[in-house]
């Protein structure tokens, strides 16, 4: 299995409870480097633009307020097969259906305030890496 990189948040849910460092040490756990990070604060047009995908969705309006509702902090993961490895660790979208031992199980509030975003395909992992970080920024 070849070496991926894939695109990480950790939400306003997970800043505000000071929740960076235990979220990070279960991707580190994983097998996941940390390759880049920063925190953020995503404007509205910046958060609208990254989840367009759901733009028809009856959550999209929430979720973009939630997402500029706070600081997020922005990353890209390298590893072994990292879009799915971080999708499995991150745990199901409601915390009520993740697994035990995944991010989402331990610290989501809820299906919306849900600590953490992964990409979802090496594709899309590639588009929203290009659209939080330089290059020159992700140092492996
Ligand atoms: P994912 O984050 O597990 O890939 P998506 O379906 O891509 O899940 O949804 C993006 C984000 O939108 C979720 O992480 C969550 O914050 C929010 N979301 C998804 N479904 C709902 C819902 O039914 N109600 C409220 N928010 C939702
Ligand atoms: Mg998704």
């Amino acid at each position: 299995m070849a070496i991926e990189r894939t695109f990480s948040i950790l939400k306003p849910d997970a800043t505000r409870r000071n929740l960076t460092g235990k979220i990070n040490a279960v991707f580190e756990d994983a097998g996941l480097r940390i390759v880049a990070q920063k925190r953020i604060q995503m404007s509205r047009a910046q958060a609208e633009a990254f989840y367009g995908v759901h733009r028809e969705r009856g959550f999209f309006n929430d979720l973009v307020s939630f997402m500029i509702s706070g600081p997020v902090v922005v990353q890209v993961l390298e590893g072994e097969n990292a879009v799915a490895r971080h999708r499995e660790v991150m745990g199901a979208t409601n915390p009520a259906n993740a697994a035990e031992g995944t991010v989402r199980k331990m610290f989501a509030e809820s299906i919306e305030a849900n600590s953490v975003h992964g990409s979802d395909s090496p594709e899309n992992a590639a588009i929203e890496i290009a659209y939080f970080f330089a290059g020159t920024e992700i140092v492996g």
